[in-house]
This record gives structure tokens, C-alpha cells and sequence, in this order.
């Protein structure tokens, strides 16, 4: 660390107490009577435009959407475009035309007009960068819904891929959609259908003109087959490997016999029948906000009157949040239970526990009733799902989708709640319970040691090859994370810890081969790379947790020890850290410009140290860094919000509002009771 910018001298007990107690005290102000506590989980702006476009081709857009929520979408579109006129993939992200050309339509479709300066500024940005020919795939797909782009300018998603055989034995199994990641098979699922049947709205006026608007040529004259492939480089994220070309161009040339055909019509069948399992099995909302509103567009087009459609419609809220910027559509249903668990786990490290017993009672009960209790309807296999029960979801139980991270931190929270001594806390979570959710965890374990996101890895990383996204990366297959693999590894070892006979020897194999994971993992300048958060900072912290529940600090271990000097590498003068998004695209450490401190990334890094002991080795930075925290709050007890501080498949940075609260308490609470020792 350099300079002398940060006031010196260590903060006392009784001031990291008092911001504690600040902190926490403003912070349980935020959370529901459920227990949990809501958040803006914006941040992608690809997401509206689905569900408008999907309101609008179903002709549901004025039932749906009152004059308020069209309103507070425009305002949110208003606040959200770039000087130059266009739309990141995310509200930080430089203009894009997959953004730009679909938010384009979006305002459109909510009334305003082409002569509004936000519409005219837009349009200007698209008609400059090739019109919107060059959008990315998943843009292609939308503008063909809408009906002003030609299905035929699209690289075929065929149903039929959902008829091939799924065993690995038969070589091609290997690619059955049913091995990819759920995400990524919920979206093609429905988008096949789509696709496979030509799901197009109606000609409208507004859809005629807009033909008129998007593309530097007339409509007409556009060559529909070159256009296919055409992608704009500020949207290039993954471009298309040869093998891509040959397949689709492949595929291109069977569509003329698929379409329409008898197996076409099997296809889409088998194609529904999964659409409607995922629906009933969450409820209506969808594992996704992508899947969410691809689904209601099947079950309408399958039959417009039907109960299907009906039901998806007041699940769209779910995904609905208002905030200063206006009304977006959220990555998910909400990040409730994450949230939750993170929270309680952070109040309860900072020793004053006892203090808040309405919120922690509050928020056992949300993680409570949050479990997922039952395994969706079999055969599991058949339906291409991983067992639910015992585990956590993201969201809500409505939800359902089971998630190896999301179950670890409901069992760490559940472990920390029972620790509470407080008559007033509620009953907890059974053992049978916590034994269940062991069971999931242990379940998600791959071959290589380490844990994945929903289900088990089920193919080869070469399936990316066929990637045909252009803005994500690693979509494809589950891979095994360092974030999941930490918080597998960190309520296993708690677990064990408490209940010591409990698949004792499974556990401690478990350990060792998750340790032996996160070990490869890490690069030899002692960071690790972070898919869900911004990025080698969040990951350190996810690191240093898993080998420290294994026992190693940076007294005994080698890679303790070079964690925590890549850290302190990264510290700012100020004493904090501040982290860029672009290394998650970027794969290599970048530092925000200018040098620009964030609380979350600051604790993150005073987490990391303090699991791997570093503290006593470092107290000088420790100290600054702090300071730094502290200085920051506000005389609310809240912290601001800085930069975004959550990613997905590399290149889409998505908000963690909540992050802003938790992670500075939960770092003054490790620094109070683990260095302080109070
Ligand atoms: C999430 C949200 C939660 C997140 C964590 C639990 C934090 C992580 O540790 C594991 C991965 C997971 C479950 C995750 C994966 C990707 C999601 C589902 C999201 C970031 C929320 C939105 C995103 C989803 C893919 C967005 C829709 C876009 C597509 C490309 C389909």
C-alpha cells in the first residue's frame, strides 16, 4: 500500500461496535415481515424487452402492464441509455446492439414515438453500427416474434434435437440437450418451439414501421441468409468457431424438410410437454426471467385460451421491481433466500446477535419455510432433473429450482441461528432437515472435485463450441465453480463440526477432493477467478473460506499465504480495494479508473484475510482497511451503492443491492469478534 491518505491509528472496539450496531439497526429496517429482505436484482437490459414483446405479440401488453408500469418502463429506459444514444447488455456496459435495437423496440411498443430524442438518438446508434441485421442471436430471435425480422435470418433452433438419444454411449448423447446447463437448456426448450413453429405476432402498423426503422436497407432487400451470421463487434463476446458455421448451415438446409413435417409436430410436442413441466414445477415463474416469458409465449401460441397462459400471467410480477431508475425487469425472481442467508450469517458474526432477536427470529423463518421439501415428479431423469430435497433455492419456494451454493448457505445459516442464545428464537430447522439438505450437497460433488450451480456437470467444456449465443460465455454445460466448491466445502465442514457422526467419512473425503479443486484452481499469482461476482476479489473470498475450513491459514499453507498477497497487491491508497467489472470479462485483475474504492469489494478482501489469519501478519493494512469501511457509512447506518458487483457467463453484470449492507457489517462483525476478540 502507498501514500498516507488514510487516517492512521486503529479504530477502537467501541467504534467498530457503534457501526455495527448502526448498521444492523438500519439494516433490519429493510427486511419484510416474512423475514426476508428484498432488493433491486436489475441490471440486464435484455430481459424487458422479452416479456413487452411477449405482452405485446399475445395481446396482453394493456392487461397486463397498467399506464403506471408503462410509464415507470419508459423512465427506466430514459435513465439507462448511453450518451451515444445506445443500451449496454447491462446498465454499465458500453452500447450494444443487441441493448440498443431492443430497447429500441420496447419504447416503441410502449407508445413512445420515432421522433422522441431518446428514440431518435437510439435509432441513430443502430443505423450507424449496420442496423439491427447485426443484432445477436437471442435479438434475432425476439425481432422474428415481433415480426420485424425474417425466421429465416435466424441460425436454426431445432425442436428435434430434444428426440435424440440422451444415453452417453451412443456418442451424440453427449450433446442431448439434457446435459446442458439448465439455464441454458430452459431457454433453447422454449425458443425451439418457438422457433419450430414460427411464432410470429401479428403485422401491425406499429410492426410495419418498425421494419421501416431497424434496418440500413428496406426491409425487403435485406439478405436474410448472410444476415444469420452477422453480429456487431461491440456485441462479440464468443465468436462462432467454424464448426458453427458448418452446423448451422447444415441445419439450415433440413429446415426446408422439417418445417411443417410430421416430425416437426412430434418434436414440438415433446418440446411442450417439458414446458409445461417446468411451469407446474415452479409454479408459473420459471427457473429464469428469459425461460419466463418463452414459456407464456409457447403456452399461448400452443392455444391462446388456454389455463397454461392464463397462469404465467400473474407470475410476470415476480420478476417486476420499481426504484429510482424507473421500472426493469429483475435476472430472477428476486435474490430473497441468498440474501437472507448471507444476512443472518453476517449479524451473527459479529458477536452482538443477541441484540437482534425479532430480525434473526424473522429471518429463521424465511429460510425456514424456503427449504425445499419435496423432489419434483419423477423419473427424475426423464424430465432431466437433479433431486431437490433438502435443498435451497435462490428465490422463493415457489420457485424451487435447487442450487448447491444456495442450499450450503441455508445450511450455515440454519447452523449459525441455532448458535443464537435467545429464549425467543423459534424452533429451527430439523436435523432430518439439515440431513437432507447434506444429502443434496453431497449429491452435486463431480468428478473433479468440485461443485457446479444446479446439477452435477453432465458433458464435456467442448459442447461450448457450440455456443451460439455471441454475448455469453460458458453457457453450455454446468462447470464446477470456486464460489460453489467454497460454500459445498465451508456448511459440509460446519456441519461435521456439529454433528460429528453424521456420514462422517463421506464428508471428509468430500473435503479433501473439494480442497484439492480449489487448490488447482488458483492461478500462480495466488487469485482465483470469479463467476458470480466481481470477480478476483469475490473470489478470494470464497478461497480463503474453503481452505481455511479445511484448516490451513497462511501458517501452514502455501496458498493461504499467496491469496493474501495477491490481495494486498490490489489495496488502494485509501485502504480499500475497488475491483472493475471488466475483469470478469476480461479474465485478468482490473482496477476501477480512477482508483475508486467499494465497500463490498473492501470487505470481501478483509474477509478473505481474516479467514486465512493473515491479520497479525498485515495489521497496518488491516487497519486502513477498516477505516475505510467505517468512513464509509452513512449517518443512516446504510452504505451507498457503488458500482454492480454481480456477473453472469462472464460478460452480463447483474445488482446485488443488498450486498452494500451485508458484507461491510459482516466484515466489521469477523474483524470485531476475530481480531478484536470481542
Ligand atoms: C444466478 C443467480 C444466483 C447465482 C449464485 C447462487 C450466486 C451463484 O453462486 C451460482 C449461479 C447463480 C445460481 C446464478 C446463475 C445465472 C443466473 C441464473 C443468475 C446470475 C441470475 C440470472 C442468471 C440467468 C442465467 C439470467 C438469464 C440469462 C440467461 C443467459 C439465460
Amino acid at each position: 500500500m502507498e501514500g498516507n491518505s488514510a487516517p492512521t491509528g486503529a479504530p477502537t472496539g467501541a467504534d467498530v461496535t457503534a457501526a455495527l450496531r448502526e448498521g444492523v439497526s438500519f439494516y433490519q429496517q429493510l427486511q419484510q415481515p416474512d423475514g426476508h429482505w428484498p432488493g433491486d436484482y436489475g441490471g440486464p437490459l435484455f430481459l424487458m424487452p422479452g416479456l413487452v414483446i411477449t405482452c405485446y405479440v399475445t395481446g396482453c401488453l394493456d392487461e397486463v402492464l397498467s399506464p403506471q408500469h408503462q410509464a415507470e418502463m419508459l423512465r427506466y429506459l430514459r435513465n439507462q441509455q448511453n450518451r451515444d444514444g445506445g443500451y449496454g447488455l447491462h446498465i454499465e456496459g458500453q452500447s450494444t446492439m443487441f441493448g440498443t435495437a431492443l430497447s429500441y423496440v420496447t419504447m416503441r411498443i410502449l407508445g413512445l414515438p420515432a421522433k422522441d430524442e431518446v428514440c431518435k438518438d437510439a435509432q441513430q446508434w443502430i443505423l450507424n453500427h449496420g442496423g439491427a441485421t447485426h443484432i445477436t442471436s437471442w435479438g434475432k430471435f425476439w425481432l422474428a416474434v415481433l415480426g420485424c425480422y425474417s425466421w429465416d435470418g435466424m441460425n436454426p433452433t431445432p425442436p428435434e434435437i430434444w428426440l435424440l438419444p440422451y444415453a452417453s454411449w451412443s456418442g451424440i448423447g453427449l450433446a442431448h440437450p439434457g446435459r446442458f446447463w439448465c439455464h441454458c437448456r430452459m431457454v433453447y426448450l422454449p425458443m425451439s418451439y418457438v422457433y419450430g413453429a414460427r411464432g410470429t405476432g401479428k403485422l401491425t402498423p406499429l410492426v410495419q414501421s418498425l421494419r421501416k426503422e431497424l434496418f440500413c436497407t428496406s426491409y425487403d432487400a435485406v439478405d436474410w441468409n448472410a444476415a444469420r451470421n452477422q453480429c456487431a463487434p461491440s456485441d462479440l463476446y464468443y465468436p462462432h468457431p467454424k464448426i458453427q458455421d458448418v452446423l448451422w448451415w447444415a441445419l439450415y438446409k433440413a429446415e426446408g424438410l422439417l418445417l411443417g413435417s410430421g416430425l416437426r409436430k412430434k418434436a414440438l410436442a415433446e418440446v411442450m410437454r417439458h414446458v409445461h413441466y417446468e411451469d407446474e414445477n415452479t409454479r408459473y415463474v420459471c427457473i429464469g426471467p428469459v425461460n419466463k416469458v418463452i414459456n407464456m409465449l409457447c403456452c399461448w401460441l400452443e392455444d391462446p385460451n388456454s389455463e397454461a397462459f392464463k397462469r404465467h400471467i400473474p407470475r410476470l410480477y415476480d420478476f417486476l421491481w420499481v426504484a429510482e431508475d424507473g421500472m426493469k425487469m429483475q435476472g430472477y425472481n428476486g435474490s430473497q433466500l441468498w440474501d437472507t442467508t448471507f444476512a443472518v450469517q453476517a449479524i451473527c458474526a459479529t458477536g452482538l446477535a443477541a441484540e437482534f432477536p425479532d430480525c434473526l427470529r424473522k429471518a429463521q423463518h424465511y429460510v425456514d419455510v424456503t427449504q425445499v421439501r419435496e423432489d419434483c415428479p419423477g423419473p427424475l431423469v426423464a424430465w432431466y432433473r437433479h433431486i431437490s430435497k433438502g435443498a435451497w433455492p435462490f428465490s422463493t419456494r415457489d420457485h424451487g429450482w435447487p442450487i448447491s451454493d444456495c442450499s450450503s448457505e441455508g445450511l450455515k445459516a440454519c447452523l449459525a441461528l441455532a448458535e443464537v442464545k435467545d429464549g425467543s428464537m423459534g424452533s429451527s430447522v430439523s436435523d432430518e432437515r439439515l440431513q437432507d439438505c447434506v444429502n443434496v450437497i453431497l449429491s452435486y460433488q463431480n468428478g473433479d472435485g468440485g461443485w457446479a450451480t444446479y446439477e452435477n456437470t453432465r458433458s464435456y467444456s467442448a459442447l461450448e463450441l457450440i455456443n451460439p449465443s455471441e454475448t455469453f460465455g460458458d453457457i453450455v454445460i454446468d462447470y464446477s465453480y470456486v464460489e460453489c466448491t467454497s460454500a459445498c466445502m465451508t456448511s459440509l465442514a460446519e456441519f461435521q463440526h456439529k454433528y460429528p457422526d453424521h456420514r462422517a467419512a463421506e464428508i471428509a473425503k468430500s473435503l479433501r477432493r473439494g480442497q484439492a479443486f480449489i487448490e488447482k484452481q488458483q492461478r500462480a499469482d495466488g487469485s482465483w477467478y470469479g463467476s458470480w461476482g466481481v470477480c478476483f476479489t469475490y473470489a478470494a473470498w470464497f478461497g480463503c473460506d474453503a481452505l481455511a475450513c479445511v484448516g490451513k491459514s497462511v501458517a501452514n499453507s502455501e496458498a493461504q499465504l499467496r491469496a493474501c498477497e495477491f490481495l494486498l497487491s490490489k489495496q488502494c491508497s485509501d485502504g480499500g480495494w475497488g475491483e472493475s467489472y471488466l475483469s470478469c470479462q476480461d479474465k485478468v485483475y482490473s482496477q476501477l479508473q480512477p482508483e475508486q474504492s467499494q465497500v463490498v469489494h473492501t470487505a470481501w478482501a478483509i474477509l478473505a484475510l481474516i479467514s486465512a489469519r493473515y491479520q497479525t501478519r498485515a495489521t497496518k493494512q488491516m487497519t486502513a482497511a477498516v477505516r475505510y469501511l467505517l468512513s464509509r457509512q452513512l449517518p443512516s447506518g446504510d452504505w451507498p451503492q457503488e458500482h454492480i458487483t454481480g456477473v453472469f457467463n462472464r460478460n452480463c453484470m447483474i445488482t446485488y443491492a443488498n450486498y452494500r449492507n451485508i458484507f461491510p457489517i459482516w466484515a466489521l462483525g469477523r474483524y470485531r469478534t476475530a481480531v478484536l476478540k470481542l
